[in-house]
């Protein structure tokens, strides 16, 4: 295992030299930043990535991510077009050495929340997500005034987004992901680089939008679209974990043995009704999954790919990106790792 950190470039005040200091780390997870949504990534900023990061001593051990574009997910025409883009950027990671890449196939929204500072009983705060307060929320104004998310639309372009969706149901975006998968994986198998799809956050549907990356049958459905090695998943934790039904060590377990685990986000999620949850510190004690158990898991079936702690609170007063702190984030990297060691040393490995 590769333990990783998330870093969102130059400009991330989460330094590379802070996350440095953090002990266990040897792996840095990052994307490009600047490459507008649906362009090819170039070989030479991929190439100047992966060098910044090993002047500092770690391996670039995932690509998180390459955005799909949404007339890819849509299947609208021009989609061959931006597919054959997205080839390109695959094999460019591929000979910039670059082993994994992550992504999703949600529609319009990536992960999801209701609140950014959700108020946690011993004064830190943390995000938290609510289907009452999601179905509150006005879009009439576009995505401007939502809590956290990254791409922004105006009022007529995300209800035209909804409207699409809305019609493509969730079948259609099956079609769309197998497509797409068919035309990608070849490229991937080529260029060495390992594709992981990360589980749909929160794993169920909201604003009404299809959203089907979220239980085991859903994974087994993605690796049979394309059954090929380099077809493989993201195993989010906190984003399969949020719904009770999804048996986190047994999913491990399967896929893990399988081999098609490629990246491992791990963290814990706090459920506390239906359809509403809060994330929480790293350790099993602070939520609602076990996170022995889902160590246990990797470790039985020898995972060697990255893993990265997910979303931190907000602790000692840090300001910053939501999830994205330093500091419980390093908390919980010294956790997992410290586990981690402990399986390891009980299957007799000096790691
Ligand atoms: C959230 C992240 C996701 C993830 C994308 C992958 O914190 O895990 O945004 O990067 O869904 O494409």
């Amino acid at each position: 295992m590769i333990m990783s950190f998330r870093w969102y470039g130059e400009s991330d005040p989460v330094t590379i030299d802070k996350i440095r200091q953090i002990p266990v780390v040897r792996g840095i997870v990052s994307a490009l930043y600047d490459v507008p949504q649906g362009e090819t990534w170039p070989l030479e900023k991929l190439r100047d990535l992966r060098a910044a990061v090993e002047k500092k001593g770690f391996v670039l051990s995932a690509i998180e991510s390459i955005p799909v574009h949404e007339n890819i997910k849509l299947g609208r025409p021009d989609r061959d077009a931006l597919i054959d883009k997205y080839r390109r950027s695959i094999r460019n990671m591929g000979e910039a050495g670059i082993p994994v890449l992550c992504y999703n196939f949600m529609p319009v929204f990536d992960w999801t929340r209701s609140n950014m500072a959700f108020p946690l009983a011993d004064g830190s705060n943390a995000l938290s997500y609510d289907d009452a307060e999601i179905l509150a929320m006005d879009l009439s104004n576009g995505t401007e005034g939502l809590p956290g998310w990254s791409t922004s639309y105006d009022a007529a372009e995300l209800r035209g987004l909804l409207d699409a969706y809305r019609d493509l149901s969730e079948e259609g975006l099956w079609e769309n992901l197998g497509y797409f998968l068919e035309k990608v994986i070849p490229a991937a198998e080529e260029a060495g680089v390992k594709m992981a799809l990360h589980p749909d956050d929160p794993p169920w549907s909201i604003f009404g939008l299809p959203r089907i990356i979220r239980d085991e049958a859903a994974l087994d459905r993605v690796l049979k679209l394309a059954d090929s090695p380099n077809n493989g998943l993201s195993v989010c934790t906190g984003s399969l974990g949020a719904h009770p039904r999804n048996d986190l060590p047994a999913i491990i377990r399967k896929f893990g043995s399988m081999g098609r685990i490629h990246f491992a986000h791990v963290r814990n999620v706090k459920i506390t009704g239906k359809g509403s949850f809060h994330e929480s510190a790293h350790p099993t004690g602070s939520g609602s999954l076990d996170m022995h158990a889902v160590m246990k898991a990797y470790s039985d079936t020898g995972f060697s790919g990255p893993m990265r702690p997910d979303h931190g609170r907000m602790i000692w007063g840090e300001t910053g990106k939501p999830g994205y702190g330093l500091y419980d984030r390093a908390l919980g990297a010294m956790y997992l790792s410290g586990l981690w060691e402990a399986l390891e040393r009980e299957k007799g490995c000096r790691c």
